[in-house]
């Protein structure tokens, strides 16, 4: 089919690994991908899997890489012949929570690029500090317990900044930097995420541009709970000294509430080399999370499931809802002018057990296929309300964040009965072994205790929020509400037994991304969806910059989706319209009504598991 391309949408994602970008058109179709690896395209860094190790804790990866990984991609769109001078509009998305340290210098070098040399060999000077310290560093142990410490402790910086103290949070590591390299960081003049570092790095007009109000949310520093929303003064001054938390303002710099603002226009060096038009807008830059969680909608009440190295959920809610488990966002795609009541936020519960949990239990008792798991799942899962599942296994291989600490193997064989009505009553008599007697039981317990995980804390948010949400079954506590839907993406969403059990565990219909060609018909997607869904911004943002709109993000999407549907001759309204490039590929069966009984008992079974493995060290 040949169609004239039009206007044109662009977004990057600089994540752990590699730097990716995707094309899309005005109507959100994915045209083009490219991606640059860091270890396989740029070797002359040495990293490993993106990052560099150093002291013990310590992960980092060097500030020149992703530069040069931007003149690496954009050569490449070029030789692939990717119409750019119909770009219209780009925005990119960063690994949340790294740090860029931008150099006094910075201004005059970041103004003056010659289109004709590569940006590496000429922003060497704009820098302060030659590492980014990488979200996987754990070095800043002490640094957290100060900052929690400064607000009254990590209960007291949950409610104000959306998160308790994590390592990998922007705060500990400007503090640990500060330590241990004081006159770098008195070089500095400003300090970034690495998503608002991209987005500098293409405006390149002398500006840093400022870090954004749902990527801002990782740092630790940003008070989310109050109607003035704004830089922690306490916080700044635990981590600067009261003298110097006004010039650590100043450092981070103006927050982006506005995602859909034009910060600046693609800088020249980008016009001259690639044939970018001079007009087309840069906006925003946020967080890899909060760009996924576009890409996908979420309305409020609807949840996603990443199934990728470490398993991801978000869940979509119209109120704020900090707790020390987990983390709040804003949401990353409203206007400046929301008011209060009308903000929309989503939680992240981010768990290390994920993939690598469950191809360990795969490779131990399955003979390394998922085939043979998967039939195991399917003969054992519950298939009728009463079918109450009796087996818990807690693999935490790794200490997992959520629940804190939680390391260790533990396997229950419990006995429901009349003597037990109450749960923690049933966990504590329950058996545990090192074995199940059926080895069936191996697989569909590691599912059942990370889905039952995923069920029970989204039921919390829901339930802790005046998001709407779906009442349980009949029958069923009403204090365990449901997700309206889930979406599943990641390595592991490609197994259909796991989204089956998905959807039964989590009583949700489970959908998935899926792409139109005439050819083919719809299949999955297997775009890169934190690119696609900063792409879906830029689109947002231009059409109220330039159309003189004031429409929000999601009516936008579904209006590209409808002008989608009717060039395929489909008429769509309503919900059929939201479903425009989703899939429903799993509605819950019999035995969703089973795990929905068990939730308090999973629950009462988590708290026996965490008791031992704390009793273990
Ligand atoms: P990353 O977090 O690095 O982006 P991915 O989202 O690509 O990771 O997920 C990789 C994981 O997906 C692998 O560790 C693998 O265990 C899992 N995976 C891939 N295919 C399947 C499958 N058919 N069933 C279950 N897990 C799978
Ligand atoms: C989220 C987190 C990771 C990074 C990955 O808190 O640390 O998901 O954003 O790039």
């Amino acid at each position: 089919m040949t169609r004239t391309l039009g206007a044109l949408f662009l977004g990057l994602d600089c994540s752990t690994q590699s730097l990716k970008a995707s094309l899309l058109s005005a109507d959100l179709d994915i045209l083009r991908e490219v991606a640059v690896n860091f270890d396989k395209d740029l070797p002359q860094y040495g990293t490993k899997g993106g990052v560099l190790y150093g002291t013990p804790g310590e992960v980092f990866s060097p500030v020149m890489l992703p530069v040069e990984a931007m003149d690496v991609l954009f050569e490449r769109m070029q030789a692939a012949g990717w119409p750019l001078g119909q770009v219209k509009g780009v925005a990119a998305a960063g690994q949340q929570h790294a740090s860029v340290y931008w150099s006094t210098e910075s201004s005059k070098i970041l103004s003056s690029v010659d289109p004709s040399r590569p940006l590496h060999e000429q922003l060497q000077g704009a820098f302060s500090r030659e590492t980014i310290p990488n979200w996987q560093d754990s070095a800043t142990t002490a640094e957290c317990r100060a900052i929690e410490a400064a607000v009254g402790g990590p209960e007291a910086l949950a409610e104000i900044t959306g998160s308790k103290a994590y390592e990998r949070f922007t705060g500990a590591q400007i503090m640990r930097f500060k330590r241990l390299e004081p006159q770098a960081y008195a070089a500095t003049d400003r300090i970034g995420l690495v998503s608002s570092a991209i987005t500098t790095l293409l405006c390149l007009d002398g500006e840093v541009k400022g870090i954004d109000e749902s990527d801002v949310c990782g740092m630790n520093l940003w008070t989310m709970n109050n109607p003035a929303r704004g830089w922690h003064a306490g916080i700044l001054a635990a981590i600067a000294g009261k003298d110097g938390a006004e010039e650590l303002a100043r450092k981070l710099g103006t927050v982006e509430r506005d995602g859909g603002r034009v910060v600046g226009k693609i800088g020249q060096w980008f016009v001259k080399r690639y044939g970018f038009n001079p007009e087309c807008c840069v906006f925003p830059g946020t967080g890899d999370n909060p760009a996924t969680f576009l890409s996908l909608t979420l309305r409020p009440s609807e949840g996603l499931v990443s199934l990728g190295t470490s398993d991801v959920v978000l869940v979509s809610t119209s109120s704020y809802n900090p707790h020390q488990e987990y983390h709040a966002f804003f949401h990353p795609a409203q206007d400046a002018e929301s008011s209060q009541a009308g903000l929309r936020y989503f939680n992240m519960l981010v768990y290390k057990n994920g993939s690598l949990a469950r191809e360990h239990v795969r490779d131990r008792y399955f003979d390394k296929s998922w085939e043979r798991f998967n039939a195991a799942v399917q003969a054992l899962r519950p298939k009728a309300p009463f079918d109450l599942p009796m087996r818990a296994a807690f693999w935490w291989l790794l200490p997992d964040i959520i629940p804190d600490g939680a390391h260790g193997v533990f396997k229950y064989i419990s006995k429901p009965s009349k003597e037990y009505s109450l749960p923690s009553f049933e966990a504590s008599a329950a058996k545990s072994v090192s074995d199940f007697p059926d080895v069936r039981a191996e697989a569909l317990a590691i599912l059942e205790s990370q889905l039952l995980n995923y069920r029970s804390r989204s039921s919390t948010i829901l339930g802790d929020s005046s998001t709407p949400f779906l009442p349980s079954s009949p029958g069923v506590p009403s204090s365990i509400p449901r997700l309206t839907r889930v979406y599943a993406t990641g390595g592991a969403s490609a197994n259909r037994t796991i989204l089956s059990l998905m959807s039964d565990v989590l009583s949700a219909p489970v959908c998935k991304n899926v792409e139109y060609a005439p050819e083919t018909g719809w299949v999955d997607a297997d775009w890169n969806a934190c690119s696609v869904g900063v792409a879906y911004k830029a689109r947002w943002g231009w059409e109220r910059h330039v159309a003189g709109r004031n429409i929000g993000f999601d009516e936008l999407v579904t209006e590209c989706r409808q002008t989608r549907a009717a060039r395929r001759g489909e008429v769509k309204t309503g919900t059929d319209i939201q479903e425009e490039g989703i899939k429903v590929v799993a509605t819950p069966g019999p035995g969703s009504g089973a795990y929905e009984r068990r939730v308090e008992w999973w629950r009462a079974m988590e708290e026996r598991a965490l008791r031992e493995s704390k009793l273990a060290k």
